[in-house]
């Protein structure tokens, strides 16, 4: 599976440049003959405008970037394939939805707000698009891992992503959401107000790219055979369930690893750990577009699983890295108007926009029109059109025809009518209105489904969200900011307004701030508005928390804390019973290289206490032997376990190293396993399974 050739592949290994035994050349393919040094008048003397092969070197060198997208510019990318696995043939014509047909794809994960080269675990909503290469061209689906946006008009978007990049005077602070303009505009903007629920939840700092959710956001339309329209909301569920890390950590590790969740990706696929997900649909039939005490065309609102059930349609499977990082994940284009026969857009907005946008954006970042035909772009069933000519053109058009319609090409390329053929044809919706700049009411309810949102989050969930927006106003510096937020969050629930009040030492305010009124109103001349009833008051679909007895351990890391002298038996009893559940172990001592077994022989381990932290593994496991001395006595280990024990990991101790405990700040829990008291292996793998013992932050929280 790992190196299945799609004809994706294929066709980018067309373009794949091997050096082996080759003899360096100039652009040109001139061998050069030394590559040290410039040519010069003497040895000491000074350098001559002759020298083409210096030139031809630095010219290409000075020219080496491109500007970086300009919003998710942070990214992480994989090739892969989707394997439809239902009959949607009632619904879409689309055929890479037919049942059992597989389609290579690429993948591309992003942050939003930071730089190219910003940390990963930036508190933030992850971008999640995706390329399938159809037999009738590309579709792109470009979503997010949450299912709703801040704004729902795209004339927005400039301003809301002007107000989350760095403030531009200083240029600080990078992929943050912590500062004064962006607090301004949301605190302006209630519309964001469910956006903003999603974006303090635990799903802004994932665990792993693996474990995020994608969604399509708005909703689109399937059309079939009939050209009958259905709507249609897509989504993607992760095999390996959806998990998060706590928020301190998520500091840390930006310091430790900042390519964590890049590096988290590739090594996975690297080991043969392909991650998958299931994609399934909400369908809601055309005729009940105006049903739902929500507006299906407002991109700030879902549709509740209890509602309208997910029905899953086919699996992603990730499983081949890139060869290279800026042939492929730099330069993918990925544009939401990508569409192919039987798919359609709504009247969203917000995605009306989108389809002008990205096809202008790619047209700048990747230098003309011709970016389709880069190896990552290409559709594999080809392309034939009469466009030509532009930068960087890389196709030759053969013959003297470049226009249609012609006699002397026979009329090729033809369309698809012409000769009684299928091809992409819009869903013919009647529409008959006066020309306006507004926006429907049916919008303007904009805390029912924030409320939604926080009531079905668990206890601990809902901590985690006081404690993020917490974080996040009390970096506003303007006062007046903070507490029209805080109005705002009054409107979806007193005790969370109260919360964060409490930590910014305000008390919120009952109503809407007046200039917060003044700008909606703009919209709706009418609000407040009274919202309908809505269908939905709690949704199992919307928490994380992973429930005692599920959830699995596979992929996950675990720390084994040790140095010379550690037993070889501890620590292979323990290995061996992580590896069957397909966990992996990985040995940390205070040195790398050779470590030493109290029963003689040696292992070759790669990490220590120097280069590691406890923030990227996912629970920690300390064996017996003469180690345990050692340790005891390193300051390094105490704060790994301590660390771990902050942020709610599960952390096992083998018999003989149970004292080591003592000399933390650890507190046995459910989560700290002792051999002498239980079963060290299975309670550890069970403790591990419910990924996290949040409840343990309320109880005890430690310095670390
Ligand atoms: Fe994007 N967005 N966006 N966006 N977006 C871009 O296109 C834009 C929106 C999303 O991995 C840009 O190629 C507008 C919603 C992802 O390469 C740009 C609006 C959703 C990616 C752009 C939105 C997204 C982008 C920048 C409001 C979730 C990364 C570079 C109307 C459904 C794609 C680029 C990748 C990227 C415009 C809102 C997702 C500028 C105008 C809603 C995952 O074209």
């Amino acid at each position: 599976m790992k190196d299945k050739k799609t004809p994706q592949a294929n066709k980018i290994d067309q373009h794949l440049v091997n050096n082996d035994q080759k003899v360096m050349t100039t652009n040109d393919g001139v061998p050069i003959y030394d590559n040290n040094n410039t040519l010069k008048a003497g040895e000491r003397g000074p350098s001559l405008q002759q020298d083409h092969i210096y030139f031809d070197k630095l010219m290409h060198f000075d020219r080496e970037r491109i500007p970086e997208r300009v919003v998710h510019a942070r990214g992480s990318g994989a090739h892969g394939t989707f394997e439809a696995t239902a009959d949607m043939s009632a619904y879409t014509t689309a055929a890479f939805l037919k049942k059992g047909t597989v389609t290579p794809l690429f993948t591309r994960f992003s942050t939003v707000a930071g730089f190219k080269g910003s940390t990963d675990l930036a508190r933030d909503v992850r971008g999640f698009s995706v390329k399938f290469y159809t037999e009738e061209g590309n579709y792109d689906l470009v979503g997010n891992n949450i299912p709703v946006f801040f704004i729902q008009d795209a004339m927005n978007f400039p301003d809301v992503i002007h107000a989350v990049k760095p403030e531009p005077n200083n240029e600080m602070p990078q992929a943050a959401s912590a500062h004064d303009t962006f607090w301004d505009f949301i605190s302006l903007m209630p519309e964001a107000a469910h956006m903003t629920m999603w974006v303090m939840s635990d799903r802004a700092i994932p665990r792993s790219l693996r474990m995020i959710e994608g969604f399509g956001v708005h909703t689109f339309k399937f059309i079939n055979a009939e050209g009958k329209a259905t709507f249609v909301k897509f989504h993607w569920k992760p095999k390996l369930g959806v998990h998060a890390v706590a928020w301190n950590e998520a500091q840390k590790i930006s310091g430790f690893d900042s390519d964590f969740h890049r590096r988290d990706l590739w090594e996975a696929i690297e080991n043969g750990d392909f991650p998958q997900w299931d994609l399934g649909v909400q369908l809601i039939p055309e005729e009940d577009e105006m049903k739902f005490s929500f507006d299906l065309l407002d991109p700030t609102k879902i549709v509740p699983e209890e509602l309208v059930p997910v029905q899953i349609i086919g699996t992603m499977t990730l499983n081949r890295n890139p060869e290279n990082f800026f042939a492929e994940t730099e330069q993918v284009a990925f544009d939401p108007g990508r569409v192919v026969p039987g798919i359609d857009f709504s009247d969203d907005p917000l995605l009306q926009g989108r389809v002008f946008s990205y096809m202008d954006t790619q047209n700048y970042r990747l230098g003309g029109p011709n970016f389709h035909e880069l190896p990552i772009n290409r559709p594999i069933n080809g392309k034939h059109n009469n466009q030509k000519d532009g930068f960087a053109r890389m196709d030759v058009l053969k013959g003297e025809v470049s226009y249609f319609p012609n006699s002397k090409a026979e009329g090729c390329p033809y369309h698809a009518m012409l000769k009684g053929e299928t091809g992409y044809q819009s869903h013919k919706q009647p529409i008959d209105a006066a020309k306006v700049r507004a926006r429907s009411d049916s919008f303007a309810d904009h805390f029912t489904q924030a409320r939604l949102f926080f009531h079905s989050q668990s206890e601990e969930e809902q901590e985690h969200i006081i404690s993020a927006l917490s974080f996040e106003l009390s970096k506003v510096n303007d006062e007046n900011i903070r507490r029209r937020e805080l109005a705002i969050l009054n409107q979806i629930d007193s005790t969370l307004a109260k919360k964060v009040g409490d930590n910014l030492g305000l008390v919120p305010p009952k109503e809407l701030d007046s200039l917060t009124l003044k700008f909606a109103r703009q919209n709706h001349p009418n609000y407040p508005i009274t919202p309908k009833k809505p269908e939905v008051e709690k949704s199992e679909a919307l928490r994380m928390k992973v429930e005692e007895g599920k959830g699995n351990i596979k992929t996950r890391k675990v720390a084994f804390l040790l140095d010379d002298g550690v037993s070889r038996a501890s620590v292979d009893s323990m290995r061996m019973a992580l590896e069957a559940e397909g966990a992996q172990a990985v040995l940390i001592a205070s040195h790398v290289g050779k470590i030493k077994f109290k029963e003689g022989g040696e292992e070759q381990i790669q990490h220590s206490y120097l280069t590691d932290a406890s923030v990227c593994y996912d629970a920690f496991y300390t064996p017996e032997g003469e180690s345990v001395s050692k340790l005891a006595e390193n300051p390094d280990y105490l704060q790994f376990i301590n660390e771990a024990y902050r942020h709610c990991k599960a952390i096992a101790f083998a018999k003989g190293a149970e004292e080591l405990a003592a000399k933390s700040f650890i507190k046995k829990d459910k989560g700290i396993i002792f051999e002498s008291e239980d079963n060290l292996t299975s309670d550890f793998i069970q403790v591990m399974k419910r990924h996290r013992i949040w409840e343990r932050e309320k109880l005890r929280k430690v310095p670390a």
